[in-house]
């Protein structure tokens, strides 16, 4: 079987991946629509040696569509659902407009498919630092509860979209030019330089990043009392976030035994050599499939917690790796129509 496929924000930096990605794993497509804004309307972009054209994104631009795969921002999204849901199709949607909505399953296919199979026309995909963290950390919380998470991120910039990629770039080149850098996407200068977040703060003084890392762990490990603290920055990277985890568990879980338990997770891929100081770098995960997690040590602080290190590609297990396995987790569980919507 094939299926109708939209991707929705198709010229973005996810949009553009989870087009190279469909295409490198085969998905079974009997027909591919390219959406994004009216500027880009008339543009071609190539897939599988054909050059399709991008439209305007309107309300019957869904009809004859199975999924749509969505990464063009939360009130994009929320415009277009109506009319998605409308026209049959199932949307999987990358942006945190339906994540915390308990009627939309929020799906890392590693660690809670079978959530999939609830859905009512919409599956969210988390935020690429949730992803990225639960694949490192639900092999471990398997076999032994985790208790408290801290967790430190060191954000690229592909996470503001691909504007900001770019004038990552040109900023870098003005300073060294001798010029003064003059932020127009991201909030401040970040050749260079680094700063928080700049998501909107709560009262509790935690930025809307933060609190995504928090909330949405919680709904994927299905764990609502999960300890979870952090504090997320962005960082002059071009497109693969780093983060540094704390996790203490509910009793001494071994370096080793979590080292081994990390090399046979699927998705997972140890990266550690002590000699040289070798440890995952957003170089070396930009472009890959699998997080990236070493620097595995026992936290001498706390005798019940373990310290790492991971680094993800944002752009593809972070959004468009993520959003298409969702996908192909549907077609396998033939779940692309919904079952748990009352007719
Ligand atoms: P466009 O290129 O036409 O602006 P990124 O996250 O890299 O910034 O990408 C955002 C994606 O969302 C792009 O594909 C962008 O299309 C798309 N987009 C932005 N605004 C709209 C809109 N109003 N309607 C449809 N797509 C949009
Ligand atoms: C960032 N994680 O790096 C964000 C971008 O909820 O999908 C994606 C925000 C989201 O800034």
């Amino acid at each position: 079987q094939t299926y109708r496929i939209a991707i929705l924000g198709a010229t973005g930096a996810v949009g553009t991946e989870i087009l190279k990605i469909l295409e490198h794993r085969n998905f079974p497509i009997a027909d591919l629509k390219l959406l994004a804004s009216p500027r880009s309307a008339g543009q071609t972009m190539s897939f599988a040696g054909e050059a399709l054209t991008v439209e305007a994104v309107s309300a019957d631009a869904f009809e004859n569509v199975d999924i749509v795969l969505a990464s063009a921002g939360g009130s994009i999204s929320k415009t277009w659902v109506e009319s998605i849901t409308r026209s049959g199709a199932l949307l999987v949607d990358n942006s945190s407009a339906f994540r915390m909505d308990p009627q939309v399953p929020l799906v890392v296919p590693e660690v809670n498919p079978d959530a999939a199979s609830l859905h009512r026309g919409t599956i969210a995909n988390p935020n690429c630092t949730t992803i990225l963290m639960a694949m490192a950390v639900w092999p471990l919380h398997q076999v032994q509860p985790v208790r408290r998470i801290v967790v430190s991120t060191y954000q690229s910039a592909s996470g503001a979209g691909a504007r900001a990629m770019e004038e990552l770039k040109t900023q870098a080149r003005s300073i060294l030019d001798g010029e003064e850098p003059k932020p127009e996407i991201l909030p401040y200068p970040l050749a260079f330089n680094l700063f928080p977040h700049n998501s909107p703060l709560d009262e509790s003084g935690y930025c809307e990043e933060e609190m995504k890392m928090v909330n949405e762990t919680r709904k994927i490990f299905g764990a609502g009392d999960l300890k979870v603290t952090a504090t997320c920055v962005r960082v002059p990277v071009l497109r693969a976030h780093s983060e540094a985890i704390n996790l203490e568990f509910d009793s001494p879980f071994a370096v080793e035994a979590a080292r081994e338990i990390l090399e046979a997770s699927p998705g997972v891929k140890l990266v550690e050599n002590w000699q040289t100081n070798y440890f995952p770098m957003p170089i070396d995960a930009t472009g890959r499939d699998e997080v990236l997690v070493g620097r595995i040590r026992q936290d001498l602080s706390n005798p019940l917690a373990l310290d790492l290190w991971l680094c993800g590609d944002q752009i593809r297990k972070g959004a468009a790796l993520n959003a298409v396995q969702i996908a192909e987790l549907l077609v396998s569980r033939n779940l692309v129509k919904p079952t748990a919507l009352e007719v």
